[in-house]
C-alpha cells in the first residue's frame, strides 16, 4: 500500500546530505571537460562502472578524488543547484547540506570559493520553493590542528554557516579527537552533530562520548545506540534526533539498518531518513524511504512520523518549524 508517490509527496526535510556526494556522473563530466581535469573516465556509462565500493574507505577512495572537477565558485553553486532543483520533485522543503572545506582546501582551493559558491545556492534556493543552511564537516581522518585552521576559516563567513559536524573515515578517530574545537563551535553559537557510523570498532563507545562528552545535538546514523537502553532514553528525553541512511548503509556495512530504524522510530526516538551520497549510491531521499519500506513491514504512518522528525529536529527556529509540522 507504500507507493513511491506517497512518500515523494509528503512534505519533508533532509538533515543528512553531503552536497560533493551529489555529484552526479553527467555533472561530473562537464566540469572535468570544462576545467580540463582528466578523471579516467569519458563516459557516464563508464564513470557508473568505476562505482564499486563495498565498505567506507573503498566509497571514499572514489569520492575524494573525483572532487578535483570542483575548481571554481561556479562549479560549487552549479553542483548545489542541481541537488536542489533534483529534490524539488521529492517534496523536499527543508534541507541542511553538509560540505567539507578541507576535501578542497587540501587541494589548493580556498575556502572563499566553496563557501561563497555553495552560499549562493542557499541565497537561490527560495527560487525553487526550498528553503536551506550549510553545515560545515571537519574530516575526521585529518588533524585536529587542520579542524581548528578549518574553524578559523569559518569566522568571518559566520553568517552563512548554521552548524558543524564531523564526517569521514571513524576508524581510529573517535569524537574526543575534536572536543576542543567542538567546544569552541558550541561557545561561537554553531549547532553541533557528529557522524557515528555504522558498527564501527568502538561504535557505542564513540556515541556515548559525542552525547556525553561533546554534548551533540543530534547523531548522524547512530543507530548502534540500540545497544546501550541508558543512551536510547537519554536522546528520548533530550529529544537528539538521529539521521538515519538507509541505503548508503547497504552500500558500506550491507545492511540497511531497517529494523534499528523502525525499532527506535516506533519507541519515540526523533528518527529520520535521509539520502548521504545520492549521486553514488543512486537514491535520493524518496527512494530511502521507499528502500526500507520495500524490506521492512512499513506503514503510511511510518512514513508520516519519518516526515514530521524531520522538520522536528532540524535547526530551523521554532515558528518556522510550527509553519511546517
Ligand atoms: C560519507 Cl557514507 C560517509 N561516511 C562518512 N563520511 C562521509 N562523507 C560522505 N559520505
Ligand atoms: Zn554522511
Amino acid at each position: 500500500t507504500l507507493t513511491k508517490e506517497f512518500i515523494k509527496g509528503m512534505p519533508k526535510a533532509e538533515l543528512h546530505l553531503h552536497l560533493e556526494g551529489t555529484l552526479e556522473p553527467d555533472l561530473k563530466l562537464v566540469l572535468a571537460e570544462k576545467n580540463q581535469i582528466d578523471i579516467g573516465q569519458t563516459t557516464i556509462a563508464e564513470i557508473e562502472k568505476s562505482y564499486q565500493f563495498d565498505s567506507l574507505p573503498s566509497f571514499l577512495n572514489i569520492y575524494y578524488p573525483a572532487m578535483n572537477v570542483l575548481q571554481v565558485e561556479e562549479d560549487f553553486y552549479q553542483l548545489a543547484m542541481a541537488y536542489l532543483t533534483k529534490v524539488k520533485a521529492h517534496n523536499v522543503r527543508y534541507a541542511e547540506l553538509f560540505f567539507d572545506p578541507q576535501a578542497h582546501t587540501s587541494r589548493g582551493i580556498s575556502f572563499e570559493t566553496v563557501i561563497n559558491g555553495y552560499y549562493r545556492a542557499v541565497t537561490d534556493s527560495h527560487t525553487l520553493g526550498i528553503e536551506t543552511a550549510l553545515i560545515m564537516c571537519f574530516l575526521r581522518d585529518m588533524s585536529a590542528e587542520s579542524a581548528a585552521e578549518t574553524f578559523e576559516q569559518a569566522l568571518p563567513h559566520r553568517d552563512k554557516i548554521l552548524g558543524i559536524g564531523l564526517d569521514s573515515d571513524e576508524h581510529g578517530n573517535p569524537p574526543g579527537k575534536f572536543k576542543a574545537v567542538f567546544k569552541r563551535a558550541k561557545e561561537a553559537g554553531f549547532h553541533i552533530t557528529m557522524h557515528c557510523d555504522i558498527d564501527q570498532e568502538n561504535s557505542i563507545g564513540n556515541i556515548r562520548e559525542a552525547l556525553l562528552d561533546i554534548q551533540v545535538e543530534r547523531l548522524d546514523h547512530g543507530t548502534n545506540i540500540v545497544e546501550d537502553r541508558e543512551l536510547v532514553e537519554y536522546v528520548k528525553e533530550q529529544g537528539i534526533g538521529l539521521t538515519c541512511c538507509p541505503v548508503s548503509n547497504g552500500f558500506v556495512v550491507d545492511d540497511m539498518k531497517g529494523k534499528e530504524i523502525l525499532d527506535l522510530l516506533r519507541e519515540g526516538v526523533k528518527v529520520t531518513v535521509n539520502s548521504d551520497d545520492p549521486a553514488y549510491f543512486q537514491s535520493y531521499i524518496s527512494d530511502d524511504i521507499f528502500a526500507l519500506s520495500e524490506n521492512y513491514d512499513m506503514t503510511p504512518a511510518d512514513v508520516v512520523l519519518l516526515a514530521e522528525n524531520s522538520f522536528a529536529i532540524s535547526w530551523l527556529p521554532e515558528a518556522k518549524k510550527s509553519s511546517y509540522l
